[in-house]
């Protein structure tokens, strides 16, 4: 099964979303497989991002990143990677529809709440950079009730 790299920002644990967010992909019928509340290095985040680092916003967000701690998570399930970008919505909340978590909880781009892995590429290479010792490798026993 697909998994995707899944991150709360430093705005999102200061404002008391991690329940909320983490409820919803339990929820969905993902699968949690890694967890860690983590407050990155710069150079950690500027790893993170490199592929923006040309971009006039890149010493901002990378600022952001670093301001306090984040949660770091692996969610596994069918079609995650796809499914979990629709959950967290566009990347500019004045576009992102209610209902998703940036359309209900974010109003600026550089405080969009969340990140989520674009790609099931990405999603593999965010995985090792974060989590380098592996997941855990259980599964749901309610998983003949979600998955056909
Ligand atoms: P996403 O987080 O939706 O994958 P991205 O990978 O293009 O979006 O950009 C990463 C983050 O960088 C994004 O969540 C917020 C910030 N960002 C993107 N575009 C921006 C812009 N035009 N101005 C300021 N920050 C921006
Ligand atoms: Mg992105």
């Amino acid at each position: 099964m697909e998994t995707t790299f899944i991150m709360i920002k430093p705005d999102g644990v200061q404002r008391g979303l991690i329940g909320d967010i983490i409820s919803r992909f339990e929820k969905k019928g993902f699968y949690l497989k890694a967890m860690k509340l983590i407050t990155v290095e710069r150079s950690f985040a500027e790893k993170h991002y490199a592929d923006l680092s040309s971009k006039p916003f890149f010493g901002g967000l990378v600022e952001y990143i670093v301001s306090g701690p984040v949660v770091a998570m692996v969610w596994e399930g069918k079609g995650v990677v796809a499914t979990g970008r629709l959950m967290i919505g566009a990347t500019k909340p004045s576009e992102s529809v209610p209902g998703s978590i940036r359309g209900d909880y974010a109003v600026e781009v550089g405080r969009n709440v969340i990140h989520g892995s674009d790609s099931v590429g990405s999603a593999q290479k965010e995985i090792a950079l974060w989590f380098p010792e592996g997941l855990s490798e259980w599964r749901s026993e309610m998983h003949p009730w979600i998955y056909e």
